[in-house]
């Protein structure tokens, strides 16, 4: 078997000896030049007059353009077309400009082409001075946003009720349900957003190649999104750009789309100079410019029996979307769709407010609006929990999806695979939870100062672009007649492993030495119309496609090896670098030298369409996802409740990813996304400056990502038992995504250990993320209430 065994990243060995080449890393073509970007100094304003003349006279300029040097489209909206490359500016009749809207602080405004990256950063930075403009009050604040009914996309609601009613009496009937109900929490939450923090920043080196053709070399999650994008913005036919990336230093979602812009000027310099043009943002900039994960607010309503089960709920969901749409549509409805979790939610209305704030247009990041929709729910647990005195997991088990009854998602689909139950019960015995739960109990009773908190959180996440016609893949596999094998497919690598899972699947599927095969450079050039490598889904779909092509190649091959070995084709195994049938067998390299001069095709293509999925965009019902994937963690925690410092003790996991195509790599994802997704909810805390809209955290000296320092003592990471019910690439399931959720434990045992320096009395008001300073204000709030 060539799947399910613990393979080295294909790259491991040049990412350690610093020999895997990033795209500022590749040899640059000589008379190449450097882009910096002049950005806007206001939140909002309305633009009065541009004076570039002290930019283009900083020694080594060679040019400064305007959205008025774009010869295509001014756009690099990636759904919704509402997104300038540069800022719109007007010019009036003696050709100065004298207008335009500038919608956040950062907003690029010209480009600064130099001969050096220093010199065009050096004039870049004049563009206080340049940009004259007459500011106008920002809206900064979501909430504001939203209570002035400023969104980018209409509001989406998602009702379901088991009442016999549709649209507002089903809305009604939720309401009824919830005055019905034993008992009532009504309540807010504030979760924060997420910078990627890519180690790679955004990078674009645009070439140009002969009768107007442009070769772009990009680190983006969506090569051929950038394709498309380039060409509008050159006014080009898709088929004179070409868009490649060997790797990324990181995506985290924040390549998806947001490579854009800067592929688009890098573009354009190059098409309009006839020179290659390199733009690499500096990290200040990176983050001024792009966004990142959208924080919410939440506005809560439930409804819950004495035994903790959720009979009626109401939430309204606002996040921050930023200037533009970008991704936030598919965002909003994978958060109104993850809001569900584990939990059978029979009565339940849902609003989605995507608000149009004037910062940074908020994008994809791990988990894609699904830990944030989840998020809300499993505070309504914990809340349940403490205000009925019972144990926070005890409230989960009741709530959980039944196998086969109380098992139907808000948004109609069957949850048919279900294996959060044994799934909660293994991770709560082999990390001891009833046991430690008494013996934190006792601890925190003796310590005035130190309390310790536990929690163990169930994990459901679904799987496949909730966009249906993104659910597609193809690849190329190329056997040279020496034998060895040349893999491409339409997925992008960002560290996650894919290349590696693919060569896996080839080498399977023929039967040989992984050494024969490897994974080239994405290129628009080979697999076309692909897809994002998000959502989890690479190697699912292109694991599939690549399988396709292989299989294409081994069923041209039999016949051949068949005829020589005098068997049957039926009787044929391809392993072990051989193709055998009983005790005759051949040689993979000497099979396919034979098949050369047969003429027979050793190249194939294949493709991949996601089976069995539908989705309806007005109604938000369907079948959107091809199936989920599950995990639970348990997390326990001490916190000094005269700092708010705090400390992660022991994190158990247990997480499933089906029949894993590569156990090492899965385990990684599943440790990198638990850190990551610890980050997002305990140290990560974007602030913009309340009156400029300058976001103030914008270099790694404000803005804090865990380190090696913040993984736990005890960290046990294991992979549940188990294969995907559906037909997915060797019964795998996705991993990259769904693990960023589990570290909610981490979040609930700091509740948890507020909860206990008031004697768990107090319902802790704790908002993500859990900084010290947040983590002091809970402690204050419990210790009055509780006093
Ligand atoms: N792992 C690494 N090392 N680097 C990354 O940028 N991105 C994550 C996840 N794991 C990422 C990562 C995100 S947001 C997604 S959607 C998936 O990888 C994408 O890759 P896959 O679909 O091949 O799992
Ligand atoms: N849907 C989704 C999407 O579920 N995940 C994604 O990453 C995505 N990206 C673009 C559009 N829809
Ligand atoms: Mo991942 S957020 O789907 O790129």
């Amino acid at each position: 078997r060539r799947v399910g065994v613990s393979r080295p990243h294909e790259s491991a060995h040049l990412h350690v000896a610093g020999a895997a080449p990033y795209i500022d890393d590749l040899p640059e073509l000589a008379g190449t030049l450097h882009a910096a970007l002049g950005l806007s100094p206001v939140a909002h304003g309305r633009v009065t007059g541009l004076d570039l003349a002290a930019v283009r006279a900083v020694p080594g300029v060679v040019a400064v353009l305007t959205a008025a040097d774009i010869p295509g489209v001014n756009d690099c909206g990636s759904i919704v077309h509402d997104e300038p490359i540069l800022a719109e500016l007007v010019t009036g009749p003696d050709g100065a400009v004298c207008g335009g809207e500038l919608r956040y602080l950062g907003q690029p405004v010209f480009a600064v082409i130099a001969r050096s990256r220093e010199a065009a950063r050096r004039a870049a930075a004049l563009a206080k001075q340049a940009i004259r403009c007459e500011p106008l009050p920002p809206v900064l604040s979501p909430r504001e946003a939203h209570a002035r009914g400023q969104y980018v996309l209409p509001p989406m609601h998602l009702t379901r009720t088991q009442a016999p009613a549709d649209g507002e009496a089903a809305l009604a009937a939720v309401r009824a349900a919830l005055a019905a109900a034993p008992h009532r929490l009504t309540t807010a939450l504030e979760v924060g957003g997420q910078e990627q923090f890519y180690l790679e920043g955004q990078i674009s080196y645009a070439i140009p190649r002969e009768d107007r053709g442009i070769q772009l070399h990009c680190s983006t999650q969506h090569p051929t999104e950038m394709q498309h994008l380039v060409a509008h913005a050159l006014g080009l036919a898709s088929h004179r750009v070409q868009v490649e990336c060997r790797r990324m230093g990181g995506g985290f979602g924040g390549k998806e789309s947001q490579s854009a812009p800067f592929a688009c000027i890098a573009a354009v310099a190059a098409a309009k100079l006839q020179r290659p043009v390199k733009l690499r943002l500096d990290r200040d900039d990176d983050f001024l410019i792009t966004g990142r994960r959208h924080c919410f607010s939440y506005d809560i309503d439930v409804g819950y029996d004495d035994e903790g089960r959720v009979l009626a709920s109401e939430v309204s969901m606002i996040s921050r979307a930023g200037h533009s749409a970008d991704l936030s549509a598919p965002v909003m409805t994978r958060a109104l769709c993850h809001y569900d979790n584990a939990y059978w939610l029979p009565e339940v209305a849902m609003h989605g407010y995507c608000a149009k704030t004037n910062t940074q247009s908020n994008t994809a990041f791990r988990g894609f609006g699904g830990p944030q929709g989840a998020i809300a729910i499993e505070n309504v647990m914990d809340s349940i929990a403490r205000r009925l005195g019972k144990d926070p997991l005890e409230v989960r088990r009741v709530n959980f999806y039944g196998r086969t009854e109380r098992n139907v998602t808000p948004y109609t689909q069957v949850v048919s695979d279900n294996v959060i139950h044994g799934l909660v019960d293994e991770l709560a015995a082999s990390s001891g939870y009833a046991a430690r739960r008494a013996e934190i109990a006792a601890w925190n009773a003796d310590s005035p100062v130190l309390k310790r908190g536990l929690a163990l959180t169930p994990v459901k996440f679904g799987i496949s672009f909730n966009v249906k016609h993104f659910n597609q893949a193809g690849a190329l596999v190329h056997v040279y007649a020496d034998g060895s094998i040349l893999v491409n497919h339409g997925g992008t690598e960002m560290g996650q492993g894919l290349n590696t899972k693919v060569a896996q699947v080839v080498a399977h599927e023929l039967g040989v030495d992984f050494g024969r095969v490897r994974v080239t450079a994405t290129d628009t050039q080979k697999v076309a119309n692909t897809s994002a490598t998000a959502a989890s889904t690479g190697s699912d779909l292109n694991g599939k496609a690549a399988q396709d092509a292989a299989r294409q190649i081994r069923e041209r091959l039999a016949p051949l090896a068949a005829a020589r070995l005098g068997v049957e084709p039926s009787a044929l195994v391809f392993a072990n670098d051989r193709v055998q049938a009983g005790t005759a067998s051949m040689g993979f390299a000497e099979l396919v030298a034979a098949a050369y001069v047969e003429r027979i095709q050793l190249w194939s293509d294949g493709f991949y369409a996601t089976p069995g999925l539908s989705w309806n965009r007005e109604t938000l019902r369907g079948r959107p996802f091809y199936y989920f994937a599950y995990g639970a963690a348990c997390s326990e925690v001490v916190v000094d409740t005269l700092t708010g410092e705090w400390k992660l003790l022991r994190a158990d996991v247990l997480h499933d990813v089906g029949r894993s195509l590569n156990p090492a790599v899965d385990i990684g994802q599943v440790e990198g996304a638990f850190i990551q997704g610890m980050g997002w909810l305990t140290m990560e805390e974007l602030v913009w400056h309340p009156t400029t809209g300058k976001l103030m955290t914008h270099a790694p000296s404000t803005y804090k990502i865990p380190t090696a320092n913040d993984c736990p003592p005890v960290f046990d990471v294991r992979l549940f038992q188990g294969e995907n019910v559906e037909d997915s690439i060797h019964r795998s399931k996705a991993v990259g995504e769904p693990p960023l959720l589990l570290p909610f434990s981490v979040f609930f045992a700091i509740r948890d250990a507020v909860s206990a320096a008031g004697g768990h009395r107090v319902d802790p008001p704790l908002s993500a993320p859990a900084t010290s300073e947040a983590i002091l204000r809970a402690l204050t709030a419990v210790q009055a209430g509780a006093a």
